[in-house]
């Protein structure tokens, strides 16, 4: 079965020294993320397994994804083939399954029974709200007008027995669905969906045209259908049947909260923020789910999404330009793109369609298909040696970013964007020319002539 615990047990017989579990007493409240942040300066990112958070019943599992090395072996393949797997595989759907019952629904509470209180009151850093969030929420809708379903994860602060705050960044899907449900003065049905198989999370992530079905995504890394059951209260939903816990409600058309602050993947939390509100009409869970968390601004936070947004911003460069190479994506909200231009417009071309396409997408740079594009000094080196500011340096203003980036001034995203052409002009107005050596004198040259003479 495609479920987290499956997932755990094959990482505890595949790479054992992958897999933590504390057993002694740790706080939600900083105490998880400073153990992960602690491992990670020392070059460790394991899965673990906290069986003992103060105030909580239940497990608490984190960093499931937290290393390519765990995504490949969910996803059957090398670290390095991971994106290329997973391009290769999303493009490939496959249906999911309706079942009629699941574990997911082992245990049903209704209306006044629900209580998000039996959740473990996970906080992170100094900074954020003193509410806690859930932050492995995967969150189901339906399009009302073509009524394909979404999925996405979104930030959910817990503000009552039933209430929550739900951060939809604008340009995602997931907000493009709820101001369809606003503009009919309507609540959105929502399936709330914690602790997945990693592949169901990679599935979520995915991000394609709003035709898509998320489920046939997962259903094409799986290569095998997965299997979901309806809905206890909303039921044009279904959820993964091996899910650990459910929450279905509402995000309402006319409400608002104060929510935040909350320390973010970019490493920066950017203040209160006003979101909708999600009401929760039932929960449901396995008889012991486990909760799984995933540490913000963290490796897991980085790792989940790379694939995913690698696919996109390589589909998206591909549809413009024929001479793409490579590309890599080596810090937040920064594209460096490969080409083996035909002419010198087509940087320029390039640069303006993937500022276009992804709200993350802020820098892009773009370098000849001798650079490589995941090697920072190269890359600093051919915007320093090829790019004359006034001329290749294309500044859009008010374009949609995201306000989760510090510098970014407005709450809805709007932010300024920035290419950099660091192309070889083919006009050169001067002439220049790369330093060379006779090939056939280096090949005959061996290095094994040259050794330091040893003390006699
Ligand atoms: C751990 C994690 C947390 C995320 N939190 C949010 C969030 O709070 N709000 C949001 O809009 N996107 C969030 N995202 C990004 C969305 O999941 C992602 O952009 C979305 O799946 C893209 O799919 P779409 O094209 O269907 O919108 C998060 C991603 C990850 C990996
Ligand atoms: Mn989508």
């Amino acid at each position: 079965m495609s479920d987290l615990r499956t997932f755990i047990e094959t990482v505890r017989t595949k790479r054992r020294a992958d897999v933590v579990d504390v057993d002694r007493e740790v706080q939600p409240k900083f105490e998880t993320a400073a153990i992960v942040a602690k491992l990670e300066e020392r070059g460790r990112s394991p899965l673990l397994v906290f069986h003992n958070v103060a105030g909580c019943e239940h497990t608490v599992v984190t960093n499931v994804c937290g290393s390519m090395g765990r995504l490949a072996l969910a996803l059957g393949c090398s670290v390095g083939e991971v994106s290329a797997t997973f391009a290769e595989r999303a493009e490939v759907p496959c249906a999911p399954r309706t079942v009629d019952s699941g574990p997911c629904q082992d245990v049903v509470l209704r209306g006044e029974d629900v209580d998000l209180g039996i959740l473990p009151s996970m906080t992170y850093h100094l900074d954020d709200a003193e509410e806690p969030y859930i932050t492995a929420a995967i969150v189901l809708a339906r399009d009302p007008q073509t009524g394909k379903t979404n999925l996405s994860y979104h930030r959910m602060m817990i503000a009552g027995r039933n209430r929550t705050g739900i951060l939809m960044e604008k340009g995602k899907h997931l907000d493009g669905i709820f101001a369809k449900y606003v503009a009919r003065g309507e609540d959105m049905p929502v399936a709330v969906i914690v602790g997945v198989h990693p592949l169901v999370a990679l599935g979520t992530l995915y991000s394609g045209s709003a035709d898509v079905e998320e489920y046939d995504v997962i259903g094409g890394l799986l290569q095998a259908a997965l299997d979901i059951v309806p809905c206890v209260s909303q039921p044009e939903l279904s959820v993964p049947a091996g899910a650990e816990l459910v929450l279905e409600g509402v995000v309402t058309h006319d409400e608002r909260m104060r929510e935040g602050p909350f320390g973010e993947f970019t490493g920066y939390g950017t203040g209160l923020a006003e979101t909708p509100v999600f009401k929760v009409s039932a929960m449901t869970h396995r008889h012991d789910f486990l909760f799984q968390d995933i540490i913000s601004g963290h490796m897991e936070h980085l790792v989940l999404s790379m694939p995913a947004i690698e696919h996109r911003t390589r589909k998206t460069a591909q549809a413009v330009v024929q001479t793409f190479v490579d590309l890599a994506l080596p810090a937040p909200l920064t594209t460096v793109v490969a080409i083996d231009k035909a002419d010198d417009d087509e940087p320029r071309r390039l640069i303006e369609a993937m500022l276009a396409a992804d709200i993350y997408a802020k820098h892009v740079i773009v370098v000849d298909a001798d650079v490589d594009p995941a090697d920072l000094r190269q890359v600093m080196a051919a915007v320093a040696l090829q790019t004359q500011a006034d001329r290749k340096v294309h500044i859009l203003a008010d374009q949609q970013g995201t306000p989760l980036d510090p510098s970014c001034r407005h709450e809805d995203g709007r932010s300024a964007k920035m290419g950099i052409d660091a192309t070889r002009s083919l006009d050169p107005a001067r002439s220049f020319t790369r330093n060379r050596l006779p090939a056939d004198l280096l090949a005959s040259i061996d290095v094994k002539e040259f050794k330091a003479k040893r003390p006699s």
